[in-house]
């Protein structure tokens, strides 16, 4: 579907005639409670052609003072009787996006009824209509504020009901699901052609957990025994063409059912629980009661079609949804600013799952690596804000990085400081106190503290934007036989906040004997002063000192290290986390230093030689991420002022070609050491793909004779998506004789399925001589298609990756001019795409100032409250 089509479809003939009001920015000081609770819901959702009728019957009871209010955005109210009665509009109120009834009696009765148009809803919240032609399906999107384009609601995360919900629509949609247990079923009275189905949810939950579907679909069907003894019917739904690409998302989920009740005593509570996949979803899945929504890209998975890595975070993802039963439904958020308390810990309890399912090194490396490319340079930008927001205008706008992974970097600072023992009892208490709640993060907080209240003074982490640096030496007296290490502690001030202060940083050390590479001493310090000194006793010999091992907190090292200390603890480190992370800081030191003290290369590459060749046979995919040099942006986000991206890449690729070259004799012994074998999902299989995939690329890099026939090879002998694609993206890259057939060759081997088309499209807008006029044609492209985010991102998303050439004016037009077709049709999806703008203002000039232009032009043309935010925050920097 063309733009112009998409913008032809957003005008809503239903839509109220209400005058709009400016945007006006919500605090987290001015919460308050409703003035009415509801204690129960009836839905009635009646699907037809062009438009579905919503019927709503409330049952409300006043809790304090004041107006009865309902939110409301994009319905056609047709009726509203309060207690029996019909209400004429001088009984309420109405203004853009609330319905007020001012002195409302204290037990209410309200029934509504609207209509609203799911068919012409691209911006995916509420209910839509998702796919095309004979195709489609309706869904909803309710977090966190789609309910009320749904019906009039008080739609807040802090009024908990239950809901009841009647689905009715035409018998071509077979599949009818809501939220609970299904209680009735049956065809519609007179109308042959029509069928309905009534669900119950018996748990009292918010309306943005609320969730239905109308389709076609097929079914795959398990069960799982809880620990409780509850049988539990477990549901996976998507097209039939799909079904075969369910079996890993089920295992996943009865890992993730099992987990939960061994690791935090957490069971399932519903006797059903479904997912269904959904080709068009703005984010990667929705965890509503009983009934998770999840983005095809996130559920289906099958060796031919999904790459390891994308399987991988298939499961975790499946995890993340099922634990969010737990944290975030039966325990949910008092308001929106405490977003971090259901997503924070459900991230750390999704990351703790994955590290259970593969070595747990290579867990904490993926995780830290997301963390410093994205959260690192959103916290040093114009859009750095707490993990807990004081004010959003909209709150689309805060599902960051910055509340997801830093908020489940504080939760694994505080299980650390706490002991993995207290703070199980710490989250028991937690579950115990607040079942069936809306809370705050000080609440949290509250319950993790019944062992020990040194983790109270952790909710400055929740309060304070900016990454703290912690900068450090050491001096040894040899009389005394002491070592004492500095360290002290520094957070840019971020404008609009406090000035900081410092935050609890627990720092893991170790210490090692320079002679045999032993550990002397182990200790957590933990740095809560602006600087501290902490004294090791007994050490015979200056050791090697290894800090911030697994990363124990979210900052930003800077201790005065020797290259060679650095080779030291490359070899002698124990932890391949730790090792990674000194690889990490040689690389860095070599990149980014200013050129007077510039590391050189040698010591790096000598330390690899020593590492590279027993850790390929040992644990391939640790040596795969030994040899991760920082993406582009990571690197970036470290640039304060004058960054200029051809320099950077230019750094960067010499660098990567000088790793290439000093092996170059070797990647062919260690490609062969790796053939073809028959696919297997095992962590080690997963690591033997993955290094070999990083070697073809090696090879090619130096050139190594007969390398583009290994690819080819690889290709064509391919035993599942990883190796195909792998070695398709390392001819693309390296432009090899015969990339355009084999292109052609992928394209028409998975034509019809649209997630390999995604990656077919991605791999040539992520290619590393990609121009404008590349992603201007695969935007032209017949499968290009504007309303299904995942296509988006496979050109566009992939191209933001691009600095060299995003950052020109070709690039800035083109990119502008994507997230201004967007601004209507999609806001939530068009203000993630400009938020990879936010670093304009560190830029080189004349490019600064060339996108500085750009974002003041693209201003006067958006209206989105979504796009409009992030602008001025962007502009502010
Ligand atoms: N709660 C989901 C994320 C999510 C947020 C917003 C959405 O639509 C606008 C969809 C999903 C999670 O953390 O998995
Ligand atoms: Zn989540």
């Amino acid at each position: 579907m063309s733009i112009a089509e998409t913008d032809a479809q957003i005008i809503n003939p239903n839509m109220p005639d209400v005058p709009p009001t400016a945007p006006s920015k919500i605090n987290l000081k001015d919460y308050k409670k409703t003035s009415f609770d509801v204690e129960t819901v009836n839905l009635d959702i009646k699907l037809f052609e062009e438009y579905a009728q919503v019927n709503s019957t409330l049952e409300m009871l006043r809790q304090t003072e004041g107006d009865l209010v309902l939110f409301g955005e994009e319905l056609e109210l047709l009726t509203i009787q309060m207690n029996g009665h019909q209400l004429d509009k001088e009984d309420y109120q109405q203004e853009a996006g609330t319905l007020t009834i001012a002195n409302a009696p204290d037990e209410v009765t309200l029934d509504i009824q609207v209509r609203i148009c799911p068919q012409t809803n691209t911006a995916l919240e509420g209910l839509y209509m998702a796919g095309s032609g004979d195709d489609t399906m309706f869904v909803t999107q309710c977090e966190p504020e789609g309910f009320r384009k749904i019906t009039f609601y008080p739609d807040r995360p802090d009024v908990l009901a239950i809901f009841t919900t009647r689905l009715e629509a035409d018998k071509r949609y077979a599949t009818l699901l809501a939220n609970g247990n299904l209680v009735e079923a049956g065809d519609v009275v007179d109308e042959p052609n029509r069928h309905y189905a009534i669900w119950h949810d018996p748990t009292n939950k918010p309306s943005y957990l609320f969730a239905c579907v109308v389709a076609d679909l097929d079914v795959l069907t398990d069960s799982y025994t809880t620990s409780e003894g509850r049988e539990v019917t477990l549901e996976l739904y998507a097209k039939s063409a799909d079904i075969d690409k369910c079996d890993v998302g089920m295992q996943a989920l009865k890992d993730a059912m099992e987990w939960d009740e061994v690791n935090y005593g957490r069971a399932y509570d519903l006797d059903r629980y479904m997912i269904v996949a959904v080709s068009q979803f703005n984010m990667g899945a929705m965890e509503n009661k009983g009934l998770n929504i999840f983005n095809t890209a996130c559920v289906l998975s099958s060796p031919e079609t999904t790459t390891d890595a994308r399987s991988f975070s298939v499961k975790a993802i499946i995890a993340h949804e099922y634990f969010h039963n737990w944290t975030g439904n039966r325990i949910t958020c008092r308001d929106w600013f405490q977003l971090c308390l259901k997503e924070g810990f459900t991230v750390y309890r999704d990351q703790s799952f994955s590290a259970d399912q593969q070595s747990s090194a290579v867990q904490r490396i993926d995780d830290v690596a997301t963390l410093r490319a994205h959260q690192f340079s959103e916290d040093a930008g114009p859009l750095a804000h707490p993990v807990r927001p004081e004010s959003f205008v909209e709150i689309n706008n805060f599902y960051t990085t910055t509340v997801y992974e830093k908020g489940a970097e504080i939760v694994r600072m505080i299980a650390n400081t706490l002991g993995l023992d207290d703070f199980r009892k710490g989250t028991d208490e937690y579950f115990r106190r607040y079942d069936g709640q809306a809370v705050t993060v000080e609440d949290f907080l509250s319950a993790l503290s019944i062992t020990d209240n040194k983790i109270e003074n952790f909710i400055d982490w929740y309060r304070q934007p900016g990454t703290p640096v912690v900068s450090g030496h050491q001096s040894y007296d040899s009389t005394a036989q002491t070592l004492t290490i500095t360290l002290s502690q520094q957070t840019r001030h971020v404008s609009g906040f406090d000035a900081p202060k410092p935050l609890p940083i627990p720092v893991a050390t170790a210490l090692f004997d320079k002679n045999s590479g032993g550990i002397v001493a182990e200790r957590m310090l933990l740095l809560d002063q602006a600087t501290q000194t902490f004294v090791f006793e007994n050490i015979t010999s200056e050791p090697v000192v290894s800090l911030l091992r697994d990363f124990s907190a979210p900052v930003q090292l800077n201790y005065d290290y020797q290259d060679e200390d650095l080779a030291f603890l490359l070899k002698y480190e124990t932890n391949g986390f730790n090792r990674w992370q000194v690889t990490q800081m040689l690389v860095n030191r070599i990149l980014l230093q200013g050129q007077s003290s510039k590391s050189s290369p040698d010591i790096y590459l000598q330390a690899l030689s020593q590492a590279l060749p027993v850790l390929a046979s040992d644990d391939a995919m640790l040596a795969a991420r030994l040899l991760d040099i920082p993406s582009a942006q990571e690197l970036a986000s470290a640039i304060q002022k004058d960054y200029d991206p051809e320099l950077v890449k230019m750094q960067r690729e010499s660098l990567y070609q000088q790793v290439a070259d000093t092996f170059k004799d070797q990647w062919s012994e260690l490609y062969k050491q790796l053939p073809i074998d028959a696919y297997e999902d095992s962590a080690e299989a997963r690591g033997k793909r993955a290094l070999r995939n990083v070697i073809l690329d090696m090879a090619l890099t130096a050139d190594v004779n007969d390398a583009a026939e290994w690819a080819e090879q690889q290709y064509n002998h391919a035993s599942c998506m990883t190796e195909r694609f792998g070695a398709l993206k390392a001819m693309v890259n390296h432009q090899v004789a015969n990339a355009d057939n084999y292109l052609q060759d992928f394209y028409q081997r998975f034509q019809a399925d649209d997630l390999v088309i995604d990656l077919w499209f991605s791999v040539q807008a992520s290619a590393n001589n990609v121009s404008v006029d590349v992603i201007e044609s695969l935007l032209m492209h017949e499968d290009f298609d504007w309303n299904t985010p995942n296509r988006v991102r496979s050109v566009v998303g992939a191209f933001s990756a691009q600095p060299t050439v995003l950052w020109t004016q070709d690039g800035l037009d083109m990119y502008t001019g994507v997230i201004k077709k967007l601004d209507d049709a999609n806001p939530v999806l068009a203000s993630r795409l400009l938020q990879v703008l936010a670093r304009w203002n560190t830029l080189v000039e004349p490019r600064r100032q060339m996108a500085h232009d750009s974002l003041l032009d693209l201003q006067k043309n958006v209206t989105s409250k979504h796009v409009m935010e992030s602008l001025d925050s962007v502009l502010n920097a």
